[in-house]
């Protein structure tokens, strides 16, 4: 246990001893060196850190994309792009998405580029041949899903649409992007844009729900606008063709609303499942061993519902597009747990692009 002097003065006082006086060294003996003065160029104000500056995802650079036009070209080129989308007003349950974008930049500031080499690789994601930047959040209104959706629908279309700086060294000139949720009906627009680029991809869907409910049963019986929802959007990339029968869901748990029909319609969807209780038995290789059967070296697309943990492994994956969905900080603990997890879960994401470069 630790007293404060003033603590040993009572003590002494208590035992009936005169106060002993306390001399503290001269102030000047206390600095090694005399401390810098405030006009010296040589004292930093402007290097950014997790407690100062504007935030972006782990302290990247921020590029304007969205502030430009379809055809600009004097926006700065980027091989990886992440993305916020603020939107939680197709959720079934409790909104609070909105602010996941802000959340999980806020969680990731512990995270700084020149200060990330990883224990296990050697390797730091942000000092590789990719440049990755932070273009911020797509403007979605909260008034109307129909008009949000299609604003982040053209938000992807414009930022894929730059030209990436490591086209010259063979690699894809088209940018990937992580998006940062938003509540999980911001996928469909993602899957959208990966298929304008890359074709239909196998999705890797970690989540506690299938989100392949027919709009049918979810929403549908009260409009068709309600039928499009954080629930229904993996149904309706299935009917627009986006998602290979190839793709795989990892931690579901949650229960479903019809006796066959649900898993029926999910499989028709393209999915396989992976439980919860699965994840137990398999462990992590196991887990590994068994998406990349399913996927079969098709390209990937990598959807993290924040409620299923860290993904950090299945590296040699060609993630075309990413996300980490339905964070709502509202429901934090004061501890920021979830933001902090999803950031984690975000720059693991950025890692296994970064880690599988896409050939042209
Ligand atoms: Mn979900």
């Amino acid at each position: 246990m630790l007293f404060s002097p003033r603590h040993v003065i009572f003590f002494s006082l208590l035992a009936g001893a005169s106060a002993r006086e306390i001399t503290f060294a001269p102030k000047q003996a206390q600095y090694r060196m005399s401390p810098p003065s405030t006009d010296d160029d040589s004292l930093p104000i402007s290097v950014p850190d997790q407690f100062f500056g504007l935030q972006t995802f782990a302290n990247l650079p921020y590029v304007n994309s969205l502030g430009a036009s379809l055809t600009s070209t004097d926006v700065e080129k980027y091989d990886i792009a992440v993305l916020g989308a603020p939107f939680d007003t197709s959720v079934t349950g409790r909104p609070g998405a909105r602010f996941g974008p802000a959340g999980i930049r806020r969680g990731s500031q512990r995270i700084q580029p020149g200060f990330a080499w990883n224990i296990y690789s050697g390797e730091n994601t942000f000092a590789s041949w990719a440049k990755i930047v932070d273009c911020g959040d797509v403007p979605m209104t909260v008034l109307d899903n129909t008009v949000a959706l299609q604003q982040l629908d053209k938000a992807h279309r414009v930022v894929s649409s730059r030209s990436t700086p490591s086209a010259a060294n063979g690699y894809a000139s088209t940018p990937r992007i992580l998006t940062l949720g938003g509540d999980h009906t911001t996928t469909l627009s993602a899957l959208r844009s990966t298929f304008t680029h890359w074709g239909a991809v196998s999705v890797i869907h970690f989540d506690s729900h299938i989100d392949t409910w027919n709009p049918a049963v979810l929403g549908g019986d009260v409009s068709d606008y309600a039928g499009v929802n954080h629930g229904t959007f993996l149904h309706i990339a299935h009917e627009e063709g986006l998602i290979l029968n190839s793709s795989i869901h990892a931690g579901i748990r949650a229960p479903y609303s019809k006796p066959g029909g649900d898993l029926r319609n999910d499989r028709r969807c393209g999915f396989e499942i992976i439980t919860a209780r699965d994840l137990d038995r398999l462990g992590t290789q196991g887990l590994i061993d068994q998406l990349k059967q399913r996927v079969q070296g098709n390209r990937v697309y990598i959807s993290v519902d924040i409620d299923v943990l860290d993904p950090a492994f299945a590296p040699g994956l060609p993630v075309i597009g990413a996300d980490v969905v339905e964070v709502a900080p509202i429901y934090d603990n004061p501890g920021e747990n979830t933001v902090l997890v999803a950031a984690e879960v975000a720059h693991s994401l950025l890692t296994l692009m970064v880690q599988t470069p896409i050939k042209v």
